[in-house]
């Protein structure tokens, strides 16, 4: 039908710009660094693409950009940051099944209350295996 998305199983259900930090890699802790990164939220992915110039993550998979990695969703937990893990508002704690640890943070209250509802629903929807 006319109404259709023409890549249903490829659009990505979210994406936007947020701040992000690896705190531990698997299961040792690591440096942090924030950064500013588009994310990009599809199927049980998580992805921080790596744009030529602002404004290309919709042609995620394309090539305007190119990878820069991935987090696997199946199997992680996420949930809000408790104070002693960064001195920042609004920061999502994602732990990955593999021990990655990632902060993820906007100013934005709505913004990351819209990530924190989109990313729990994506895992709790997880099976695992
Ligand atoms: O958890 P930490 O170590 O206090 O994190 C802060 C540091 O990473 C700091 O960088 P350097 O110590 O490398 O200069 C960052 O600038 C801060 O943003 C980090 O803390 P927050 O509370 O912003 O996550």
């Amino acid at each position: 039908s006319p109404s259709s998305p023409k890549h249903p199983s490829t659009d990505p259900e979210k994406y936007g710009v947020l701040n992000v930090t690896k705190i531990t890699e698997h299961g040792k802790k690591v440096r942090k660094n924030w950064t500013s990164s588009w994310t990009v939220l599809q199927g049980s992915s998580l992805l921080f693409p790596k744009t030529h110039g602002s404004g290309a993550a919709w042609k995620f998979g394309g090539n305007q950009s190119k990878l820069e990695f991935t987090v696997d969703l199946k199997g992680a937990s996420v949930d809000w940051a408790s104070k002693d893990k960064s001195s920042k508002k609004n920061v999502i704690e994602l732990k990955t099944r593999n021990g990655t640890e990632l902060l993820i943070q906007s100013d934005n209250e709505m913004l990351i209350h819209e990530w924190h509802d989109a990313l729990s629903q994506t895992i709790g929807n997880q099976t695992v295996e």
